[in-house]
């Protein structure tokens, strides 16, 4: 259970807020900070929405009022240093700012985390955190329903709405319960689009992007007797066709979507080493594959970064480890 009313007390007894989320961020991520911000805002805070990254083109647009800004030490140091409380948003381990992660870390102000990832790091004073749900944006819906602290009006539910729709799968994963229908119900009640909110963030794509997708869609391999299934995306390819990064998310669950696949892998070169992407079926916590390269998520999905390492002679180790997963846990 998440302690609503510590969250309301030290948003009540506080000035000046940061607000962040972590690098690449989703609609989860975009949506949780606005709708955050919204808040703020009815209660005549002072606040600043600060970001490793820029936000991708096809979230800008739940952020009409222009309140997100891109990182820049020179330009942020003094105010997130001074400011009371540091809010992080849709994640759960410090490095996962990467550029703001030092100054976070040595703020000596009130710093709170709201996520629902698993496995939290120790890096701020009070978690808000519970992986039973469904988005950040849903814990925040709770937060404000059970607080009372503000109004739900549209300026939150669009936001919470793109949130939850996207987490989600666009309401088909697990944790898609009637009790979260319910609350879609009533944020589409406040006045919201959902045909608008859905086609802005999945309907808008640039051309680089479908290109993109189809180059990697050639390069899906499937091994162990067709459960595990891969692609692999290179910087040559984003330079060639002038996609980005942020341009290969959801890449990942159409090879989920082949026929018999349990564990779907992304590959992704970055400019300093690469990542991937984990997803998984049923009940396989994919995870613990992901924490053996260290890194985290939920139980279907996660994610590892390896930086300056080379992904074409790690490739092979990552795949017979995740081969080694899929024996070992159909074994028990
Ligand atoms: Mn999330």
């Amino acid at each position: 259970m998440i302690d609503f009313q510590k969250l309301t007390e030290i948003i009540r007894n506080n000035q000046t807020f940061l607000v962040t989320t972590h690098v690449n961020p989703d609609a989860d991520a975009i949506g949780s900070e606005i709708a955050f911000c919204e808040v703020m805002i009815k209660l005549g805070k002072v606040f600043k929405v600060i970001n490793h990254s820029a936000t991708p083109y096809n979230l800008q647009f739940l952020d009409s009022k222009n309140l997100i800004e891109k990182f820049d030490i020179n330009l942020h140091e003094e105010y997130v240093s001074n400011s009371d409380v540091l809010v992080a948003l849709d994640f759960n381990r410090a490095d996962r700012m990467v550029s703001m992660e030092m100054l976070f870390r040595e703020s000596t102000k009130l710093k709170i985390c709201i996520d629902h990832h698993q496995n939290p790091e120790d890096f701020v004073n009070f978690k808000f955190v519970d992986s039973k749900y469904a988005a950040t944006g849903h814990i925040l819906y709770d937060f404000i329903k059970q607080s009372k602290i503000v109004k739900l009006d549209k300026s939150i539910a669009a936001p919470i709405y793109a949130a939850i729709m996207t987490d989600t799968g666009s309401f088909r994963f697990e944790r898609t319960t009637a009790e979260l229908h319910r609350i879609i119900a009533e944020l589409v009640d406040t006045g919201i689009n959902p045909t608008e909110i859905y086609n802005e963030i999945y309907d808008e794509s640039r051309l680089s992007k479908i290109k993109l997708l189809g180059k990697s869609l050639t390069s899906l391999k499937l091994i162990a007797d067709n459960k595990i299934g891969y692609m692999i995306i290179t910087q040559e390819d984003f330079k060639t066709l002038n996609a980005l990064e942020s341009d290969t998310e959801n890449f990942v669950n159409l090879i989920l979507s082949v026929e018999g696949v349990k564990v779907a892998l992304l590959f992704i070169e970055l400019k300093n080493g690469f990542k991937v992407s984990f997803r998984s079926k049923d009940d396989l916590p994919i995870n613990e594959l992901a924490g053996l390269f260290g890194g985290g998520g939920h139980l279907n999905a996660a994610g590892a970064r390896f930086i300056n390492s080379n992904m074409s002679q790690m490739i092979p180790q990552i795949l017979n480890e995740a081969e080694e997963f899929l024996i070992n846990y159909t074994k028990g």
